[in-house]
């Protein structure tokens, strides 16, 4: 795809650098992309195997050459082994991080030298008392290591029931027991599913796929809920707070740094170690301004959340990032960084510093971060990007000046305190308008960027279509970095999108239409708001009973797959941007479509035009209306259900 196609990107920034990369001769993903194309239909559509070797082997899509592979399994046996490999890679990946977030827990409560420490008292011994502790007489510290020591213990757990899994409403538990998928430990269910998916193992489809989705439950209410459960307490919850995003937020006479990756624990170092009186006089010593860290991807998100720290962009835009010369360091840890950086941060005097002894990259200079001596290290790096700033020096440097405001910062707890009021904190307001149908329901989208999709394009087209049709709008990781671009976090601008129910639920309150609730594995923090729906009552027994729908819009990755199943099999309409790689067999997407709707409430669809799929979860809020027997939506709006739009065709 030549940069100067228009196409690429609908962020007035990123299409600046694609320029500026375009005549600098930078291979960007988008470049490498064109390359790959035609890219293979097998595996496109799931029907490639090369689990055991005696083969590689495929089945032929059109019914001509083979349809079994060499042990003889058939497409939908080697799809559904591969999508539940690719559940375990994305809950193997989150949890990970949850694991690593419970040690630095650990570390805190147990060394009283530690860099890190036990801030939120309130959440501690909430926690605490959820996971049955004895609270009374106990410090902060003796609670939160009893809760890391629990934390950990459900990843290695044989047996019983998952400790969040039981926030789930009463009816999505009597659903997972009753198919055997309610987690047991973490840990456990993924190893289970490498073991079922061993050549020779387990050849049902659909019990390889109900094992899938023990282990999506096992990340969704297991390893991402510790993961944002105990960043709070580690690093305070997140409240909602002002902000700015895109390439524009660096700056060409300050040391700019840029996070990118996932673990807060780092990036919260880094923060603090940016702040240093002592750096930053560093940084003017050397003839800099000061010192601009902000970030790329998830990691970006987190520190957004919890101190404000400005977003350069999402996934697609890190080669973008470098490409502007600006960057004196680019520090990254783990998950979403492109292997390609490294390469290209060596036509600049840019340096790209691995940190995690997990992820190591080409080209990368490698500081290990060790939580024991956190502030040191992350101020050895930031002393790192400091001396790097005057190569900068007479190099050709182009930043977009472009930025746009933001709020972010949003918690189940927050939205409750917002829409309720501080002093009488209740979800009332959100169910009473969408029972009154001043709301139409909710919707969460989420997710990556993918070349495959314009950039931003599938997030911003989709969340405009639902807050047109008074739809309020959950978001996390990069689609909410797209929306925030797009001026949808910002409460004045976005309104000018909303439907006039939406705009009046929003004014009434002081929330902004499109709410930011952090970075992916926070989306643990959407289930505990669905919770908190169900239970405040009026809108069905069940998240599968809510007027409510989810979406990936440009997903690309591992970790959304977990999601997507994890949030299906919690009750869920769910509609992907790009298919899952089953298409090739029949069997297992007629389940994943259709069937699994009678086993957990949600199911999957498959579609890449964004208004398109923003009307089938249109569809499937007014029909979970009309179940509910609720008021129709108080405002007409400008979209017309499918069968409208059909009736209005045949007259
Ligand atoms: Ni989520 Fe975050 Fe972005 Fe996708 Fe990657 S950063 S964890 S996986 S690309 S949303
Ligand atoms: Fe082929 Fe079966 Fe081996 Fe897969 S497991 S590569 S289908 S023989």
């Amino acid at each position: 795809m030549s940069s100067k196609d228009n196409s690429i990107s609908i962020d007035p920034a990123s299409e600046q650098m694609l320029e500026s990369a375009a005549s600098q001769e930078l291979e960007l993903a988008w470049d490498r992309y064109q390359a790959m194309l035609p890219q293979c239909g097998y595996g496109q559509l799931g029907l490639c195997c090369k689990i055991c070797v005696m083969g590689p082997c495929r089945i032929d899509p059109f019914g001509q050459g083979p349809q079994k592979g060499i042990c003889g399994a058939t497409a939908d046996i080697i799809a559904a082994r591969n999508l539940a490999r690719m559940i375990a890679g994305g809950a193997a990946a989150h949890s990970d991080h949850g694991r690593d977030v419970a040690h630095t827990l650990l570390t805190a409560a147990s060394d009283p030298n530690c860099d890190y420490k036990v801030i939120d008292e309130k959440k501690i011994r909430a926690l605490a008392e959820e996971f049955g502790i004895a609270t009374e007489g106990k410090s902060k510290e003796e609670l939160a290591k009893a809760v890391a020591e629990m934390s950990f213990a459900e990843f290695g757990q044989q047996h019983g029931e998952l400790k969040f899994a039981q926030r789930a409403p009463d009816d999505q538990k009597k659903r997972w027991r009753e198919h055997r998928v309610m987690p047991r430990g973490i840990d456990r269910e993924i190893v289970e599913i490498m073991h079922r998916t061993h050549m020779g193992v387990d050849n049902d489809p659909k019990n390889i796929i109900l094992q899938g989705i023990r282990a999506a439950l096992a990340d969704g209410w297991g390893g991402s809920m510790i993961a944002t459960e105990l960043s709070d307490v580690l690093f305070g919850r997140p409240n909602p707070l002002k902000s700015m995003v895109n390439l524009g937020v660096m700056k060409a006479d300050e040391v700019n740094i840029l996070v990118h990756g996932h673990e807060p624990t780092l990036s919260e170092m880094l923060v603090a170690a940016s702040q240093d009186p002592e750096m930053i006089k560093l940084a003017e010593s050397k003839g800099a301004k000061g010192i601009t860290l902000a970030g790329i991807c998830c990691t970006a998100n987190e520190i957004l959340m919890r101190h404000g720290i400005a977003i350069a962009g999402n996934f697609l835009q890190q080669e973008l990032a470098l490409s502007t010369g600006a960057v004196d360091a680019m520090i990254v840890d783990v998950q979403c960084v492109m292997p390609a950086l490294g390469e290209l941060a060596k036509c600049f005097h840019t340096k790209l510093i691995s940190t995690s002894p997990k992820a190591k990259f080409p080209f990368a200079e490698h500081i290990e971060f060790d939580e024991s001596k956190a502030l040191d290290i992350a101020k050895q790096i930031i002393i790192t990007a400091i001396e790097n700033f005057p190569k900068r020096k007479g190099k050709n440097v182009c930043i977009p000046d472009i930025r746009e405001n933001m709020v972010a910062g949003f918690t189940a707890e927050s939205v409750f305190e917002f829409l309720g009021g501080r002093y009488r904190p209740s979800y009332r307001p959100l169910n009473e308008g969408i029972i009154t149908g001043r709301l139409r329901g909710a919707a969460a989208i989420v997710g990556c960027n993918n070349p495959k999709i314009k950039h931003d394009y599938g997030h911003v087209t989709m969340t405009k279509e639902l807050l047109a049709n008074d739809v309020l709008v959950v978001t996390t990781g990069c689609t909410a970095i797209a929306d925030a671009k797009a001026g949808l976090l910002d409460p004045g601008e976005a309104l000018q999108y909303c439907g006039k129910g939406l705009q009046e639920i929003c004014r009434a309150v002081g929330i902004p239409p499109v709410l930011h609730l952090g970075s992916c594995v926070d989306i643990s923090r959407i289930l505990v708001v669905l919770c908190n729906v169900v239970s405040q009552g009026g809108l069905g027994a069940s998240i599968a009973d809510l007027p409510a729908a989810g979406a990936a819009p440009e997903w690309m990755s591992e970790k959304a797959v977990a999601i997507g199943f994890y949030v299906v099999a919690s009750g869920v309409y769910t509609v992907l941007g790009q298919p899952l790689p089953v298409q090739g067999a029949e069997g297992l997407t007629k389940f994943l479509c259709q069937d699994i709707e009678d086993i957990f409430g949600g199911k999957f669809a498959f579609e890449s035009d964004p208004v398109e799929a923003a009307h089938m979860m249109l569809d499937h809020i007014d029909r979970k209306r009309s179940e509910l027997k609720l008021a129709p939506v108080l405002y007409p709006v400008p979209y017309a259900p499918k069968e409208v739009a059909e009736a209005a065709v045949a007259v």
